[in-house]
């Protein structure tokens, strides 16, 4: 597929202040908002870029030569988030993946805006130089009295209603993917100027891929139809269109950074031992649903649209089928048990 390269040589405090002003009665509180998270995802950024070294710089100690503390890096991402989020007074409240309970701020700190986040996604591949992430999700405060303390239910809004989401990838470069509601850009970071420039504008996902991406070694734990399906994809086809390729990294935001990129179809689902499947709606599944959908996806949990889910809990799962909507839909046909495949699997097996 052809990836249209962004042509203008624009930095994300450019794109933001351009991204403002179509908006006439913007008070600029969501521009300072993104500046602020940029400062945290700048700061995380080098913290990995680094994160090999941090036995030898650290010597294991509790302070590197730097005289910083060493920490695990996900409690470092989501420390520096919150540090860098709460002085801001645009947000209300946040809540975190690595944080029990939600974050009120203080009522002399308080903004419209609410801050949902896993501060570093894929933590398992830490420790061996694999791509990570952190993802992040924005609503507005749905109530006008920012005087009263936000309760539970204000952050526990259906994904729909989020006004920007985004992710970063960090791996051979950092690439942040994020949106306002007006399709998905693709910023890229200079590490030797600090700086996130514009390399890809307007992502398109392809309406289908030739590849999948789920934890195989799960199968025997999933629903069957779920089971045909995979075996569906990995059947040659006549005209060529499969065997589609699995792709699994165990990162989602590397997982879906390549669907949205290349197309096809990248899921966690339910199975016996995971009822939900395992990914969370408001820190995972939202976000990376919302971008998707924006670039031309599609994302559900099999039946239903991600994004219509009214959540009932932080810390609540989802399972989840994101990516080309040709692919997702076919998924959910599937689990239907409605695909033309199926039946004639099952007149074959008689
Ligand atoms: P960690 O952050 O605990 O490593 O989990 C990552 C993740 O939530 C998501 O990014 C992956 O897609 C998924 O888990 C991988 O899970 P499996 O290891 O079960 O395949």
């Amino acid at each position: 597929m052809a990836i249209v390269t962004a042509q203008r040589l624009v930095t994300i405090e450019r794109h933001i202040a351009e991204q403002e002003h179509l908006h006439p009665h913007a008070t600029g509180e969501f521009s300072r908002l993104l500046r602020d998270l940029l400062l945290a995802i700048r700061l995380i950024a080098r913290e990995v870029s680094r994160a090999g070294l941090t036995d030898i710089l650290g010597l294991t100690g509790t302070t590197n030569i730097y005289g910083e503390a060493v920490r695990k890096l996900d409690s470092y991402a989501n420390e520096v988030i919150i540090r860098a989020m709460e002085p801001g007074g645009h947000l209300c409240a946040m809540a975190s993946e690595e944080s029990a309970g939600p974050i009120i701020l203080p009522p002399e700190r308080r903004g419209k805006y609410i801050l949902l986040f896993d501060p570093l996604d894929g933590s398992t591949n830490i420790d061996v130089n694999v791509t990570i992430g952190t993802i992040f999700s924005i609503y507005r405060r749905p109530v006008e009295d920012t005087s009263r303390e936000p309760s539970i239910e204000e952050l526990l809004q259906p994904g729909c209603r989020q006004v920007a989401a985004g992710y970063v990838c960090y791996g051979s470069s950092i690439t942040l993917v994020y949106s306002t509601g007006r399709g998905v850009d693709v910023f890229t970071y200079d590490p030797t100027l600090g700086e996130f420039f514009l390399t890809v504008e307007q992502l398109r996902i392809p309406r289908r891929g030739k590849q999948y991406s789920i934890n195989e070694g799960n199968a025997l734990r999933w629903d069957p139809r779920l089971q045909q399906y995979i075996q569906y994809l990995k059947t040659p086809s006549g005209d060529g269109s499969r065997p589609y390729a699995l792709r699994y990294i165990g990162t989602a935001v590397a997982d879906v950074h390549r669907v949205l990129h290349y197309g096809g179809i990248f899921m966690y689902p339910a199975d016996s031992a995971n009822p939900n499947g395992k990914l969370r709606l408001l820190y995972e599944a939202n976000p990376l649903a919302y971008l998707v959908e924006q670039a031309g996806g599609r994302a559900s949990d099999g039946t239903r649209p991600i994004l219509s889910i009214q959540p009932h809990s932080l810390d609540q799962r989802v399972p989840l089928f994101l990516g080309s909507p040709e692919d997702v839909a076919e998924a959910e046909a599937f689990l239907r048990g409605e695909h033309p495949w199926q039946r004639s699997a099952a007149a074959t097996a008689l």
